[in-house]
């Protein structure tokens, strides 16, 4: 008798619908799941993000054995464990008399590599197959972006619009345009009540992990206090109900709103279940729709929703796998400062990055716009290396895997690409964060006064930024007005805002190696 198909599920492929799983038989596949140490500690993540990994995938094996299938799964501290997927799946393969190992691609170029050396490596056929829970396959995204000078998000989205049909009539957008987000640009109002999220209590499953992560990665960053993060297939269906009927409807009004000491405000709190495979990413949007269509949630939340899936995500993982491995050691701006010790410890008297530092702490997430325009902007404006601002926000999020990490940090936030994915930096000064949240009114720093000791120090940063990168960002047609601007001033006033940012940056300490590696 040949022995079965081994089937390895990797700990972000908890979905019962897994392209490995497709034609494969219960009574002729094993499938193999690893807890192993190379992926907790490649960096040294979060340990909410390690606790919810290993806690999902235990509750997912359960769940395929439930259905029938036969499931092999290697504990972390198994005696034999060898630490890596590529020692796991050779000794399942001894283990099992294998006649073949079936895999579904991951999502890092690490991983991938590995992989690619099992068709080598192992004595028996591997097969690697296309990861259909995106909507947008690799191959179609390649023949997408072939011959465009630009790879703008905006254009690859309506084509994914008409492919899902998702808000479409016919072969028009719904209410006459695809885009609605000028109606989504709301700072937060005075007493707007924000629903709380679920918050689900850990099960005996859950508390054994959750242990086995103090005992083993305490030194972490990280705190596992508040953990709440829904960690099975039927609690994450809660989660993404209760986001449906209580916060879609304002999600695009407050979609860029910053509100201190409300962690979640209108955002949806899903991406750490979509991308380990909780839920499907397509049956969202869909649901997302039907909310618009029965009349319970405006088109410009739902638009703007749908618009982050298949738009953003879709395209993020495309460019990623378009731009590896080059992506990883990008450095577009030449930027080398050494990322500052307050990114971990919260420890600054800006309030902003104090509050979003404290959320990341706490629960593995802040939102985009914290992580964009807070975050990500001190960070642009800073100069911060990108390679270690990339390990940062691979460490720390719940939902931070490389290939939507690093695009988001590499090219949304600090033009390390020069451009392949944004069209320009987002660089903004303390107005922006001042219009946009409510840190300002009660921060050390005084957000309207331009240089100096008490001054908010993105305004100077700001102008920093832009003097030091004139030779490569002054051609951008969309940073004519600031260049212009910053121009127009008088060399008195230029030096001022360069001397006021100096003396800011000079006052930054580095954080100590080893928080991330
Ligand atoms: P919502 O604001 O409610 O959005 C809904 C969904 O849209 C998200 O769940 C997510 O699946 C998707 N989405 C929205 N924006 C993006 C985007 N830019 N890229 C990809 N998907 C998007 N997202 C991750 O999933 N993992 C990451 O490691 C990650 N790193 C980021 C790093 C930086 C510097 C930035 C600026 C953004 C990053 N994002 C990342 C994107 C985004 O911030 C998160 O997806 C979002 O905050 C997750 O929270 P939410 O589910 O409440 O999202
Ligand atoms: C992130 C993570 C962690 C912390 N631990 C495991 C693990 O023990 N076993 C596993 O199969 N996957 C884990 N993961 C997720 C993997 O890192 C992820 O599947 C790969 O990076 C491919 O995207
Ligand atoms: Fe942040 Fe500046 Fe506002 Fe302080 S004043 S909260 S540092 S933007």
């Amino acid at each position: 008798m040949p022995g079965p198909v081994l089937v390895p599920i990797l700990g972000d492929q908890l979905s019962p619908e897994i392209s490995s799983l497709a034609d494969r038989k219960t009574d002729d596949t094993v499938i193999l799941m690893m807890e192993v140490a190379e992926e907790t500690t490649y960096v040294r993540h979060h340990k909410v993000k390690i606790a919810l990994i290993l806690s999902a995938m235990r509750h997912f094996a359960e769940e395929l054995r439930q259905a029938g299938w036969t499931v092999d799964y290697v504990r972390l501290d198994d005696p034999e464990n060898t630490g890596n997927f590529t020692g796991e799946v050779s000794r399942a393969v001894e283990r099992h008399k294998a006649r073949g190992v079936q895999v579904t691609e991951p999502g890092e170029w690490r991983v991938r590599q590995a992989m690619e050396q099992w068709r080598t490596d192992f004595p028996v056929r591997v097969r690697i197959l296309p990861d259909t829970r995106f909507v947008c396959p690799l191959t179609d995204f390649y023949e997408w972006a072939a011959g465009r000078r630009e790879l703008r998000m905006e254009w690859f989205y309506r084509e994914m619009r008409r492919k899902t049909g998702l808000l479409m009539d016919g072969d028009k957008p719904v209410g006459g345009r695809w885009n609605f987000d000028a109606e989504n640009r709301s700072g937060p109002e005075k007493g707007i009540a924000v629903p709380a999220i679920p918050a689900f209590e850990p099960d005996d499953a859950t508390r054994q992990v959750l242990e086995l992560v103090k005992a083993r990665f305490g030194m972490h960053f990280g705190s596992l206090d508040t953990f709440a993060w829904p960690v099975t297939r039927a609690d994450a269906e809660k989660s993404r109900d209760a986001f449906l009927h209580d916060r879609l409807p304002l999600f695009g009004k407050y979609q860029d709103a910053m509100v201190a000491g409300q962690d979640f405000l209108f955002h949806a709190a899903l991406s750490p279940a979509i991308n380990i495979g909780l839920l499907d990413p397509l049956d969202l949007c869909r649901r997302a729709e039907a909310e618009w269509r029965e009349g319970r949630a405006p088109l410009e939340a739902v638009e703007g929703f749908i618009r982050q899936i298949i738009g953003w995500r879709e395209y993020i993982r495309g460019m990623y796998w378009l731009e590896m491995p080059g992506l990883a050691d990008a450095n577009g701006l030449d930027a080398n400062r050494s990322l500052p010790e307050f990114y971990w410890t919260g420890d600054t008297k800006m309030r902003c990055l104090a509050d979003c530092v404290r959320a990341t702490r706490e629960h593995a997430y802040a939102h985009h716009i914290q992580r964009l325009m807070v975050l990500g902007n001190f960070a642009l404006l800073a100069g911060l290396k990108p390679q270690d601002v990339a390990d940062w926000y691979l460490v720390v999020y719940a939902d931070a895997f490389e290939w939507v990490e690093l695009p988001n940090v590499a090219g949304m936030v600090l033009h390390a690409d020069k451009g392949r994915l944004a069209s320009k930096p987002y660089a903004a000064s303390g107005a922006y964060i001042d219009r946009m949240s409510d840190y300002c009114a009660k921060c050390a720093y005084k957000v309207k006064q331009k240089t100096g000791p008490d001054a908010c120090p993105f305004n100077a940063l700001y102008w920093h930024f832009l003097a030091r990168n004139e030779n490569k960002l002054a051609g951008y047609h969309r940073l004519a007005q600031p260049y212009a601007t910053w121009r127009r001033m008088s060399e008195e006033k230029r030096a001022e805002y360069l001397e006021s940012a100096d003396a800011f940056l000079d006052t930054l300490k580095p954080a100590e190696p080893g928080w991330a590696r």
